[in-house]
Formats: structure tokens, sequence, C-alpha cells
């Protein structure tokens, strides 16, 4: 690397590569630029970078920094076209790209889905013509063993599948050791080249075809179209794999259930026999309980006929006694009623008898009454003798102590006062 020369023809030179592969790594190890790189699977050029100009062994050079077509913002379609765009304006301008490079990591377990899905949209970009202009970098040896390395190197290199068609047709496949050397001599190999027209450049420029032409696009749809393909063969699998699973399930749930049945029957015949031994239970018991009331029947019944027979006898016992109580009472009512006719015979009889005696009594009364009334009158007219006899001695008796007074007082005329008794 030195000045850039004035005037001399710029060699253009594209780096592809699935996204993580290196291509920014590479291009900053050559360039001296600092594009951005990743430290993740997440890609970070997302758009087309162009470096600045630099020198290599006085020529100089620009690299042009691309997407992978597996960007994890942009489709497929969408980095395409991106990169179509530039070689397109870049083409139109005049200027053609001196070489290619395809960086694929050595890493990689195998060359999987997106290396191959890469390789063979950077080849229909390419075309078949600018083949030898391209060189396929491997790089990230340091992360794996080196015969390892050796052999995927191998297998890539011999397989149809990936990189021998190219290798055949001129490309070339180098290792790059992550050295600021390595690197540069891959730029000094290609800066060998003719510039080459690429087939993209040709298809839309040359051809004026529409993007949607060419072969790069055919690419992807028919990459798109395996990926549906496979997608379908992986559905399809899947859907055979739940179909296994559901039967395999299926089978596995029938089996449990009959499981179950089985357990259920079993369950059921020892409850039956469980049933079985509680019914014989119940009917011993039943059969004992019976016997029981039988016995206390027996003894009940015993006990009812000799209350019977007790209460039969007390019943004939107070119906005789009723009976003699009957005959004593009707013998008593019968006294009782001789008596009566007796009692009345002889209150009739009294009363007659009263009768006689009261009507006795009132002539007796009466003539009391009358005797009474005589004797009132003789009393009276006694009584009023008497009176008239006690006045009249009364009379005498005042005359008597008149005459007297007068005696005394004559007396005492005579005396001269002495006191006389009579
Ligand atoms: N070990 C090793 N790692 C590398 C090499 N080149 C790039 N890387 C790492 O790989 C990752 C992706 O690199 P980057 O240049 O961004 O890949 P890009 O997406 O292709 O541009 C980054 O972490 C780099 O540090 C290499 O040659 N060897
Ligand atoms: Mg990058």
């Amino acid at each position: 690397m030195g000045r850039v020369p004035e005037g001399s023809e710029t060699a253009t030179i594209a780096v592809m590569g699935a996204t993580g592969s290196g291509k920014s790594t590479f291009v900053n190890l050559v360039s001296g630029s600092s594009l951005r790189t990743s430290d993740s699977l997440h890609s970070c050029t997302e758009e087309v970078a162009v470096t600045e100009p630099f020198v290599v062994d006085s020529r100089k050079v620009v690299l042009v920094d691309t997407p992978g077509f597996d960007d994890t913002n942009k489709s497929d379609s969408d980095i395409l076209k991106l990169i179509a765009d530039f070689l397109t304006s870049s083409y139109k301008d005049g200027h053609t790209l001196t070489g290619l490079i395809f960086i694929h990591r050595i890493s990689d377990h195998r060359m999987g889905g997106i290396s191959l899905k890469n390789f063979r949209t950077f080849r229909k970009l390419c075309g078949e013509q600018t083949l030898r202009n391209v060189v396929i970098v491997t790089n990230m040896w340091s992360d794996v063993e080196p015969h390892l390395g050796e052999e995927r190197e191998r297998e890539l290199a011999t397989s149809d599948v990936f990189f021998k068609p190219a290798l055949d047709q001129g490309t070339k496949l180098v290792r790059h050791d992550s050295s600021a050397g390595s690197a540069l001599s891959i730029i000094r190999y290609i800066l060998g080249n003719r510039p080459v027209v690429m087939q993209i450049q040709k298809e839309l420029v040359d051809e004026r075809k529409d993007i949607s032409q060419t072969a790069a696009v055919g690419e992807l749809e028919r990459q798109l179209q395996e990926a549906k393909e496979a997608q379908r063969i992986e559905a399809e699998r899947l859907r055979q794999e739940m179909e296994e699973a559901a039967r395999v399930r299926e089978e596995e749930e029938r089996r449990q259930r009959e499981e179950q049945a089985r357990r259920r029957q079993e369950e059921l015949a020892r409850i039956e026999a469980e049933r079985r031994r509680a019914e014989e239970q119940r009917q011993r018991e039943r059969r004992e309980w019976e016997h029981r009331m039988w016995v206390e029947e027996q003894e009940r019944k015993a006990a009812a006929e000799r209350q019977q027979r007790e209460l039969e006898a007390r019943i004939a016992e107070e119906r005789r006694q009723r009976e003699e109580n009957e005959r004593r009472r009707r013998e008593e009512q019968a006294r009782l009623e001789r008596e009566l006719a007796e009692r009345m015979r002889i209150e009739e009889e009294a009363r007659r008898h009263q009768e006689a005696l009261e009507a006795q009594w009132r002539q007796a009364a009466e003539a009391a009454e009358r005797e009474r009334a005589r004797q009132q009158r003789e009393h009276e007219e006694r009584m009023a003798e008497d009176h008239r006899i006690y006045q009249e001695a009364l009379r005498v008796q005042r005359e008597n102590a008149e005459r007297w007074e007068r005696e005394l007082a004559r007396r005492q005329q005579d005396d001269g006062g002495g006191c006389f008794i009579q």
C-alpha cells in the first residue's frame, strides 16, 4: 500500500459472503478503513460500503463491502437490489470489477444452507465468464483443528455441490490467516486479473433487463422455491411425525384405556366380591335378626296370652264382684225400698198423727186461747179488782195516814212538840 497514484485506473474488488463471515474485517484489514464489524451473527453491513481508494503495488484499489444474503433486517431481494444498484451505477460510470472475493468460514461445521445460498446467488451475480476473477477466501482457520479445516477445504474443493464447478472454471480457493499479509497477497493476486463485466451488469445495463429477469433473482426465487419445498417437506415430515406421534399416543392411550378398563374390571370384580360378601353377611344378620324377632315375638305372644288370661281372670273376678255388688245393691235397694215404704208408711202415719195432733193441738190451742182469754179477762178483772182494792187500800191507807198525821199533829200539839211513834 502507498500513496494513491494520479490517473491510474482504480481496481474495484467486491467482497461478498454470508453475514458474519468476516467481510468487513477483511476489508478493514486491507484498506485501513474502519467499517463496522459485528460480534454476533446480527449483520452490521446493511448497505453496500465502498472504501476510500488505497494503493497496492502502485494500483489504486477500492474494496466494496456488501451485506450477506441472510441479513437479519433485509430480505434477500432487497440485498440483491442494493448490490445490483451499486454494480449497475458503477458499470454505467465505466467501472468494471477487477475481482470478486467470496469469504467462507472454514470454522463452519459444514457448508450449510446459508453459506451455500450466498455462494449460489454470488455465482449468478458473477456469471460463468467472471469466475476467473473470483477468489474464494477461507478464513477463521484459528478456530478449527488444522486437520479438520483441511478436510473441510478438501470437501469444498472437490464437491460438485460446493466450490468444485467454480474452481473448474478458474476460480481460486485461498486460505486467509487473518493477517494483513495474507489479505494483501489475496488483493495482489486479484490485481493480476483483467477487469470483467459481471453477469448482472450485462443483464441490467447491456441487455436492459428488469431485475426480476436476472439470473440472480431467478436463483433467489429458485432458492425460495427450494426453501418452500424444504419447508413443505419439513411440514410434511412434521405432519407425518405428528401423525406418527398421534398414532403412538393413540396406541398408548388405547393401551392405557385397556389397562384402565382391565383395572376397572378388576376393581368391579373386587367390588362385586365385596358386595357379595356384604350381602351374605346381611342375609346372615337378617336371619339372626328374624330368629331374634321370632323368639321375641313368641315371648311377646306368650306374655300377651298370659296378660290376656290374667286380664280375663281379672275381668271375670270384677264381673263376679260387680254381680255380687249388684246383687247386694239390689238387695239393699229392695231393703231401702222396703224401709222407704215403711218409713213412708210411718211418715204417713206420723203425718196423720201429726195432723191429728195438730188438730188436737189447734183445738187445745183454741181452748187454751179461749182459756187464756178467759183467764186474761179474769186476770184483768182480778187485776182491776185488785187495783180497785189497792186503790181502796191506798185510799184507806191514805186516809189512815192523813188521820194519823192529823192525829200526830194533834198529839204533837197536845205534847208540846215531843216525838211520837205508833
Ligand atoms: N477468528 C477470526 N475471526 C474473524 C475473522 N474475520 C472476522 N472475524 C470475526 O468475525 C465476526 C464477524 O466479522 P465481520 O467482519 O463483521 O463479518 P461480516 O458480517 O461478514 O462483515 C467479528 O467478530 C470479527 O471479529 C478472522 O479472520 N478470524
Ligand atoms: Mg459486515
